[in-house]
């Protein structure tokens, strides 16, 4: 197991619109371990391969409350979306930064587990924003691009600025 570096906007690696994964087999169970030993060990409830720089369609999220409920979706896709609702939102390729975003407020999504299995399942709260948010991620969408261009600037110049900073220290 290792953990995996995130990668950080402005990055243009972000922008890269995933794969869909062709073969769930061991290689692809070791990236998903990985990603999960990232996303415990950065306190995040959703990491996407976008966000590690593998560009195939899959996620993992876990948005228990003691964080024993591990979620693998591979190839995934909304089947049903109901309602709209503004939640504030995190994500780990922008720390410090939260903004609000309106989704749906409930959702059913379909994808394959990582035993390759088809499965569906409905979700709300903070699981269906997570899960929009991750799709998002696979397009090479963030949530940013739901603010304006003048609030999305400002954050681009802060995180430029601490990625600057962080530079020198090193
Ligand atoms: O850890 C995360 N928390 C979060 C909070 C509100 C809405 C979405 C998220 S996802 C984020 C992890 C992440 O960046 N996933 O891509
Ligand atoms: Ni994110």
């Amino acid at each position: 197991m290792a953990v995996m570096t995130i990668l950080k906007y402005p990055d243009e690696r972000l922008r890269t619109v995933a794969k869909p994964v062709e073969q769930v087999d061991d290689a692809l169970r070791g990236i998903i371990e990985d990603m999960f030993e990232t996303m415990y060990g950065s306190q995040g409830v959703g990491l996407a391969a976008t966000q590690v720089n593998v560009h195939k369609r899959l996620f993992i999220a876990d948005c228990s409350e003691n964080g024993n409920e591990p979620l693998t979706f591979i190839n995934p896709e909304i089947i049903e979306r109901d309602g709209l609702h503004e939640n504030e939102e995190g994500c780990l390729s922008f720390p410090n930064v939260y903004a609000k975003v309106e989704r749906a407020g409930k959702i059913k999504v379909r994808a394959l587990d990582k035993n390759g299995d088809t499965f569906e399942r409905e979700a709300e709260g903070l699981l269906a924003i997570c899960i929009q948010h991750e799709i998002d991620h696979l397009n090479g969408k963030l949530f940013v691009d739901y603010l304006s261009p003048l609030k999305r600037d400002r954050i681009r110049k802060k995180l430029e600025k601490e990625a600057r900073l962080a530079a020198k220290l090193d």
